[in-house]
């Protein structure tokens, strides 16, 4: 069931029965360095106020799960182990403001198509495994601050960013916002390179 070249990265082994809890998980892509530096750099330089995300929880989310339990840990995995995808570049070109929830981020101005299959993909795996595939309209953003007051768009140089894995992420939340622990990640794979 685990993907070539998948890796535990953190956290305890779901589905090994050692915590019968939940975890409050989502499917994420998450970015390198280099790509986390150059958009908090953005952030900092750009959005005028609310309290911006630390660098380290900078991402995309692909799906929300929710409280998971522990018992359905290894549906979960198999959905990441077994997503059929190919790599692609991603261009953070797009720095702007939802007023009502009181975001900012940042997003591609384009998104590629091999990104919108790869999250249907992904809806189609989800609503498989027994989870609620995402009711929301699918919008990749990297979320750069909250509580911001609406302001002005801007096109930046574009932030390009390899995608080549996407990550399996438990939301800690704690009193001073949320932490993230990335606790599995899965390279992309297209169907032709599958074992
Ligand atoms: O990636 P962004 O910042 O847009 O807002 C939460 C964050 O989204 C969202 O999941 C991401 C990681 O925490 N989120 C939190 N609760 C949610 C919910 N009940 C939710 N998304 C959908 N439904």
């Amino acid at each position: 069931m685990r993907g070539r070249g998948a890796r535990w990265v953190g956290g305890f082994m779901p589905g090994n029965g050692s915590d019968g809890g939940t975890q409050r998980l989502f499917l994420a892509l998450w970015p390198d360095e280099t790509v986390r530096c150059a958009v908090a750099g953005l952030a900092r330089e750009l959005i005028p106020d609310g309290r911006l995300v630390p660098p380290e929880n900078l991402h995309v989310t692909l799906a929300f799960l929710g409280d998971v339990p522990g018992e359905a840990m290894p549906r979960v995995r198999a959905v990441g182990a077994n997503l059929l995808g190919s790599g692609f570049a991603l261009e953070l070109d797009w720095i702007g403001c939802w007023p009502r929830p009181r975001i900012s981020w940042i997003a591609p101005s384009y998104t590629p198509a091999l990104l919108v299959q790869l999250h249907c993909e992904l809806r189609r795996a989800l609503r498989k495994a027994g989870f609620p595939a995402p009711a929301r309209r699918f919008a990749p953003h990297m979320t750069l601050a909250r509580r911001s007051a609406p302001h002005a768009f801007h096109n930046v140089t574009p932030v390009v960013w390899s995608i080549e894995r996407i990550a399996l992420v438990r939301s800690h939340l704690e009193q001073t916002g949320a932490r993230y622990e990335i606790l599995y990640e899965w390279p992309l794979q297209p169907r032709n390179t599958r074992g």
